[in-house]
């Protein structure tokens, strides 16, 4: 019995120690992880980017997360995930939540629904909520719930990153047909990139990638043989480069298959990989499947139970206070800010 209970002791107490990963791009707090997104998206964009991320677009569903969100973000409105884009006034967060459910104080002359055409819900920075379009961009923040689920080789909680140790990197083959731009930012929000093919080896990893991927396990009618990479010729010809900049000669690898590239359609000016692994050209704007590469050590990953190094996350908004000072002389109506933090 003695040693059941110092077993159980030792695991409770292991469970406790063992902390749990996520990309240290978010900041850890007591409710979970959440990440500021300064640079302003549309609602739908915000949304993805939070998924492919690994959270959701977060929404100040109870009164903590609330004063979380508003330490974030220094700006006058951020999106929340609280949406009608299903059904005009039928408010949910991303995650089911009625807005009914939420706490919530509405700006002064809202909600007013403008020109019929406001699905979205901002935060602003005084706390108070507004309806908006959604498809005016705005800042929003990601947020992840506390769970258990840690991190895999390659750095992800997503399951459909396979890690290939003759590269040391890691790929996920999508079969959800995309164009060359909207493949890139998928790519970019999971943390990877549009595969880059630097050697014979890894355009041989490549193929056995796709060779796991049949055209009958892709759903819709789109050409299943290719699938999009990442080199483009800056809609030029002839100027074949990485996403990273370097030519695809430089980058290590330059063969493209037999009859390619053939600029069919004139102008085909986004890369591919068919499925013998070599290179090909395709209309930027069709949709494709797509491969992603991830480095297992991109982006860094933070500890739940390390000290995390705050000066990343929180928002010296001491620029933005004289701005706001203004705009709160100009606007008698606007109360100023809560959240303004002193400069440490
Ligand atoms: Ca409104
Ligand atoms: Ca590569």
């Amino acid at each position: 019995m003695k040693f059941i209970l110092k077993y159980v002791a030792l695991v409770v107490c292991f469970t406790f120690i063992d902390g749990v990963k996520f990309r240290c791009d978010y900041k850890y707090t007591y409710l979970g992880w959440l990440k500021y997104h300064e640079i302003p998206a549309t609602w739908y964009d915000a949304r993805l980017q939070c998924k492919f991320e690994g959270g959701i677009l977060a929404s100040p569903t109870v009164p903590g997360l609330k004063t979380l969100m508003l330490d974030l973000f220094c700006k006058p409105e951020i999106f929340t995930g609280i949406h009608a884009t299903f059904s005009k006034e039928q408010y949910y967060s991303v995650d089911g939540i009625p807005l009914a459910q939420i706490p919530h104080e509405w700006e002064s002359n809202e909600p007013d629904n403008k020109n019929d055409s406001e699905r979205c819900i901002t935060l602003n920075s005084n706390g108070k909520f507004s309806d908006a379009r959604c498809d005016e961009p705005r800042p929003y923040i990601c947020f992840r719930e506390n769970s258990q689920a840690d991190v895999n080789v390659c750095g992800t909680l997503d399951s459909e990153y396979h890690f290939e140790s003759s590269t040391n990197k890691c790929y996920k083959f999508h079969t959800t047909p995309r164009t060359f731009a909207r493949a890139n930012f998928v790519c970019s929000a999971e943390g990877g990139h549009l595969a880059i093919i630097n050697s014979d080896e890894e355009s041989r990893v490549i193929a056995q990638v796709f060779a796991k991927y049949p055209a009958s396990k892709m759903i819709g009618n789109f050409q299943k043989d290719f699938a999009f990479i990442g080199f483009h010729n800056w809609g030029e010809s002839a100027d074949w480069t990485t996403i990273h900049g370097q030519s695809i000669q430089e980058a290590g690898f330059a063969k493209f298959t037999s009859g390619q590239p053939d600029n069919a359609t004139t102008g085909e000016y986004c890369g591919s990989v068919l499925r013998n692994g070599l290179l090909g050209d395709l209309g930027c704007e069709n949709h494709f499947a797509f491969i992603c590469e991830k480095s297992p050590d991109y982006p860094l990953l933070c500890d739940n139970i390390k000290v995390i190094d705050e000066s990343n996350h929180n928002h010296d908004c001491t620029n933005n206070a004289q701005e706001k000072q203004i705009e709160s002389v100009s606007n008698k109506n606007k109360t100023n800010p809560k959240h303004i933090v002193p400069a440490s």
